[in-house]
């Protein structure tokens, strides 16, 4: 039964260990030794930023970049793996510092445009549908600094520029309230679905939801992904979990708080998530601490946890719950729940 699920997680997963505060601590793996380690860790689908398929693209034609990115894809084949989504990186080049669609600068904006469309070239040469937008830098540090309505506009003038550049990619907007900047202008996935209802082509748009950025908005992860799939709009998920509201973490799933992971869980099962091909992503980084061949169990352990939670999940006794809820006694609904979890 767990074998349904079909787990991802991107080559930034795997990484050197740098912080904010301090450098790497361990050594960097090639992109294509990553992608051998993916099948014995239990996963069968790859996300790739847009530079994370094909590095230096700034400095390449447009038939170099599809070569490079087919070359990538042979890569996947030879290790039955495939990919499953591009995101544009709009974080790091000097002409995203304000932010990509929403800089006040028209030069920058093009060249978000110009990063979007190239995203859409890569994964249309990776042979998969999907375009993943975490709007790092669409938001402000200060109030002043942008017009929050015409930022929406931007936002939604971007998609439109994908939507008509390929007729058959979806997008789907990965919310995050803050971090780097103070706000994001999509913080929620209410926000993500609001901007899909007013792109050109609604049913392409639909969202990314993160674990840890939900709980950095102060919502319950589950609730989220209920409220996408009544719009039959999770294209894909970032299970993770996070300590409280402070940076962004990325801690394994379920590590944090069993209950909320279960919840994670119990919904996607519930509503046959992955049954359309959705991939269960992983977005979990190992901790600074961990030593260099020790590095992947953040994403072995998560997978592991999510298919105990599941185990858990279809061993619920539905009718005594259902019995339960009809007599509104929460009370003993909530200790069958952590009694559930304990094993007992
Ligand atoms: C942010 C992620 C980021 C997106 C994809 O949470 O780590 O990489 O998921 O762009
Ligand atoms: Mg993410």
């Amino acid at each position: 039964m767990a074998g349904e699920f079909r787990f991802s997680f991107g080559p930034w997963n795997i990484h050197e260990g740098a912080d904010p505060f301090g450098p790497t601590v361990r050594k960097g793996i090639a992109f294509a030794k990553k992608i051998k380690l993916y099948k014995d860790l239990g996963f069968d689908g790859v996300q790739f930023h847009d530079d994370d398929a094909v590095p230096d693209l700034d400095s390449l034609s447009g038939k170099q970049i599809t070569q490079k990115a087919k070359g990538v894809l042979k890569l996947l084949k030879g290790e039955g793996l495939s990919a499953e989504f591009v995101a544009p990186r709009l974080w790091e080049n000097p002409m995203t510092i304000d932010g990509g669609y929403t800089s006040n600068d028209r030069d920058c904006r093009e060249y978000a445009k110009k990063r979007n469309r190239i995203s859409i070239d890569i994964a249309n040469a990776l042979e998969c549908d999907l375009i993943v937008l975490w709007l790092a830098r669409e938001g402000t540090y200060i109030r002043e600094a942008k017009d929050s309505k015409i930022a929406v506009e931007r936002i939604v003038e971007a998609i439109n520029d994908m939507l008509a550049y390929d007729k058959k990619i979806r997008i789907a907007i990965e919310p995050k309230p803050n971090e780097p900047m103070d706000h994001a202008y999509i913080p929620t996935t209410g926000h993500a679905l609001a901007v899909a209802a007013l792109s050109d082509d609604p049913k392409r748009v639909g969202v990314n939801i993160e674990t840890a950025h939900a709980i950095l908005a102060g919502l319950d992860p589950s609730d989220e992904m209920g409220f996408a799939l009544a719009f039959d709009k999770l294209f894909t998920v970032h299970l993770n979990d996070q300590n409280g509201l402070k940076f962004d973490q990325d801690k394994s799933f379920g590590s944090v708080d069993l209950r909320r992971a279960f919840n994670q869980v119990r919904i996607l099962d519930a509503y046959n998530y992955g049954k359309r091909g959705e991939f269960v992503g992983l977005d979990v980084k190992a901790m600074r601490t961990q030593k260099q061949d020790l590095a992947t169990k953040h994403l072995t352990n998560s997978r592991q946890i999510f298919l105990q939670l599941l185990e858990l999940v279809r061993s619920l006794n539905t009718p005594r719950i259902e019995d339960l809820v009809s007599q509104r006694d929460y009370e003993e609904l909530d200790l069958l729940i952590v009694n559930h979890l304990m094993g007992r």
